[in-house]
């Protein structure tokens, strides 16, 4: 079975997972040349095992509103690959939710994980469950209801789930609440948990300044720094926030947000203070627009925010969120790095933009693998039960994302095909996709 064989299977079992199949057949674009080399990848089939998830689960969670209403949702977790390691990846709650993007994210998973270093395998989950507009106490109920479900399948050394768009910390606590409450066992399940209940430092921040230590790492390559340089991130929640604030700790100028309504920008900047506020402003559920009336500059309803001059793209909100066209306007507008905070934002075709006019370009796998670094190391933690700083975390964080860029580039070196500029997204499937695969040339067929 080649790759090639193997993507066709996939086209054809799972034409209505459009996401699934851009996923797959972005790493397979770039794994031929090291498939060919290790010939006992072909021999074991590893590509087309990876290609379908070991099981995923799929449940109803029935939960009671604030009017008394019992209200249906759907909820999965996709246990893609425990070939390194337990199998780890966020949880996702929003009402675009389904099987197919659950599976992309959580075959991505695979290789992120992979390359961090910390031995974690791949996986996703989450519900349609839409959390805009629900009370504190639906959130709070709906959370309890979904681990109701969801417990009978993790364990700290069989899957431990994490937050990603829609669960923050808030959200884990509660889930967290109830698996203490069903098992008995307070063990490390569930990872970005509050600080002082078995949560480690720097979580909340692990994404965004794990993102903007991989590009510090890029613009070395370059001779260059943060300094001066404009930013452009879109997005407004968690990774979003903390890349803007490393960005800016770092020198540079951050002069967009965006959410799902438009773009906010500041020509003069997002300060400490702005972006403070921002932070507080979108934990109370409230509008992005409303800054102008505080701070001044401009919101743009239903637009996005790659129409601006700029050296740096950090797109931070969801999937396929810069187009092909959108990929065109960084180009004219002059930006010379992307870097992925959110998983799979570029369309394949903004991708193919972006690396045929000398962007250098990093793909979420390597980009925005802080956040899963951080979860490994509280799962360690949590493992010994000693907690470590601030400081010693961070510079653990700044450590993995360092060598997933230097491992990226010199897998890049061998097997890329961009000229002039290091082929990271090559790199990084190349490294996390050898790890993951000699370990199932080991087991055989298993
Ligand atoms: P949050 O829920 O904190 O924030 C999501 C942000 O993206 C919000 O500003 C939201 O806007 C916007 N957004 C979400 N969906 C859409 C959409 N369909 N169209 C336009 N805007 C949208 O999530 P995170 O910051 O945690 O996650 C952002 C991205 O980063 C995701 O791709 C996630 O998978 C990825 N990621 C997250 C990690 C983590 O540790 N949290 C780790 C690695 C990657 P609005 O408020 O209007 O909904
Ligand atoms: O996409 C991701 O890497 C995450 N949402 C974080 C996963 C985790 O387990 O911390």
């Amino acid at each position: 079975m080649t790759i090639q064989s193997a993507i066709a299977k996939v086209e054809q079992n799972y034409a209505h997972q459009p996401e699934f199949i851009q996923a797959v057949k972005e790493v397979a674009s770039t794994i031929e040349k090291v498939y060919a080399d290790n010939p006992k990848f072909a021999e074991y089939k590893v590509f087309e095992r990876l290609c379908e998830p070991d099981r995923v689960i799929n449940f109803r969670v029935n939960w009671e509103d604030d009017k008394g209403e019992i209200q249906v949702n759907r909820g999965w977790r996709v246990q893609f690959s425990n070939a390194i390691g337990p199998y780890k990846g966020g949880l996702r709650f929003h009402p675009t939710v389904n099987e197919g993007v659950l599976k992309f994210l959580g075959f991505e998973q695979i290789f992120k994980n992979a390359l961090t270093g910390l031995p974690m395998g791949g996986g996703k989950g989450g519900s349609d469950f839409d959390p805009k507009g629900k009370s504190e106490a639906e959130i709070r109920r709906f959370c309890y209801a979904f681990m109701r479900e969801l417990h009978k399948n993790i364990g700290k050394d069989m899957d431990v789930p994490a937050g990603d768009i829609g669960v923050g910390g808030r959200e884990v606590n509660y889930m967290f609440a109830m698996y203490k409450n069903l098992t008995r066992e307070f063990e490390g399940v569930l990872t970005g948990k509050g600080v002082g209940h078995g949560g480690s430092l720097i979580r909340t921040e692990a994404t965004g300044y794990g993102l903007v230590y991989f590009l510090d790492n890029m613009l070395k390559v370059n001779n260059e720094t943060l300094v001066g340089k404009t930013v452009l991130v879109s997005g407004a929640g968690n990774v979003a926030q903390y890349a803007a604030e490393k960005a800016l700790h770092l020198g540079g100028k951050v002069i967009t947000f965006s959410d799902s309504k438009g773009t906010l920008v500041d020509k003069d900047g997002f300060t400490q203070e702005k972006i403070n506020w921002i932070k507080n402003h979108k934990a109370n559920n409230q509008s992005l627009a409303d800054y102008v009336a505080q701070f001044g500059g401009e919101w743009l309803a239903g637009q996005r925010p790659w129409q601006f001059d700029a050296d740096v793209a950090l797109p931070c909100a969801t999937q396929n969120e810069v187009s092909e066209e959108d990929a065109k306007a960084l180009v004219k507008h002059g930006v010379k790095y992307v870097a992925e905070g959110a998983n799979m934002p570029l369309t394949a075709e903004a991708i193919d933009v972006v690396r045929e006019h000398g962007i250098a370009y990093a793909p979420g796998k390597a980009a925005n693998a802080g956040g899963v670094a951080v979860s490994g190391l509280e799962m360690s933690q949590n493992s010994v039960r000693r907690y470590k700083s601030f400081e010693e975390l961070d510079g653990q964080l700044q450590t993995i994302m360092k060598n997933i860029h230097d491992n990226s580039k010199v897998a890049g070196e061998k097997y890329g095909t961009t000229k002039g500029v290091v082929d990271y997204m090559t790199g990084a499937n190349v490294a996390g996709f050898v790890q993951v695969a000699n370990a199932l040339v080991a087991y055989g067929y298993l």
